[in-house]
């Protein structure tokens, strides 16, 4: 695998995570031993910074990005993405800290990039996907979400919004990492829409989501409202061009 791909950096965002962030790492130096480990964590007050300084200074697979306070999920990607491609890794995979996203499935993600995706998504609603112990209100609001975002962008994506996945480093030098503004969840959406834009492949391999079981959850209203208006102003903005080129493909 690391033959075909070169080096692989997992990104793994915290935000008091400190009951996830050893199990979580221990299961991807298992999973995918040759993968490196970036955690980004935002001066979590429970001390999940000093944690992973502690793992890192135990393992050289083991990296840590400290940022000054909480800036959001996007934001703290978008810094770990700048580390890893200057530090000249070749596939960046964004994963959760809670245990919802499975190492153990990194290695499938990995082979469909293997096999010529730009991006590949561990989707929750492609065929053979599944939800483990996830409140059904929570489903409800992710499925609403990724058909409201397919219909409006027009991006033949079933999981948009998923956090889970694994970028060539060259996708993301193509998308351009300098204008993105989404800070929350919408930054998945987002960097798919560039990523589709751009004509590149995006894969989607089903995944079993697991509800986390120790911590709390940092999704809130303002995440969920930026995501609608930000969306909405993508798929607005979007329409004349996809309706140039629909025109185009008619002719
Ligand atoms: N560095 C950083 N990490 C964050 C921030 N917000 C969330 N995270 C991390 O991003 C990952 C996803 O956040 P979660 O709270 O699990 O969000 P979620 O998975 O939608 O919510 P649940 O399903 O309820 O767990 C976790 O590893 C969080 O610790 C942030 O502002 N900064
Ligand atoms: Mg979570």
């Amino acid at each position: 695998m690391e033959r075909l791909l070169g080096r692989v950096l997992v990104i793994v965002p915290t935000y008091n995570e400190r009951e996830n962030l050893p199990m979580i790492a221990g299961r991807l130096r298992a999973a995918v031993p040759e993968a490196h480990l970036l955690v980004a964590d935002d001066n979590s007050p429970d001390g999940t910074g000093a944690v992973a300084d502690e793992l890192a200074a135990a393992d050289d697979h083991i990296h840590v990005l400290h940022r000054p306070g909480k800036q959001g999920l996007g934001t703290a990607y978008i810094a770990g993405f700048r580390w890893g491609l200057a530090e000249g890794f070749d596939v960046l995979v964004e994963m959760d800290a809670d245990g919802s996203h499975r190492p153990e499935e990194l290695p499938a993600l990995l082979e469909a990039l293997g096999a010529g995706a730009d991006l590949v998504i561990g989707s929750r609603w492609v065929p053979g996907g599944k939800l483990v112990n996830w409140p059904v209100q929570r489903e409800f609001l992710s499925r609403g979400a990724n058909t409201y975002a397919r219909i409006i962008l027009g991006v033949p994506v079933r999981d948009t919004t998923a956090g889970f996945r694994a970028y060539r480093a060259s996708t993301l030098e193509k998308i351009g990492l300098d204008d993105v503004q989404s800070e929350g969840y919408c930054f998945q959406v987002d960097l798919t829409l560039r990523t589709a834009r751009q004509g590149l492949r995006v894969a989607e391999v089903p995944i079993t989501f697991v509800e986390r079981t120790a911590g709390a959850s940092k999704m809130n209203r303002a995440i969920v409202a930026e995501a609608l208006w930000r969306v909405t102003v993508w798929g607005v903005t979007g329409l004349p061009r996809r309706l140039r080129t629909r025109l185009r493909t008619r002719r």
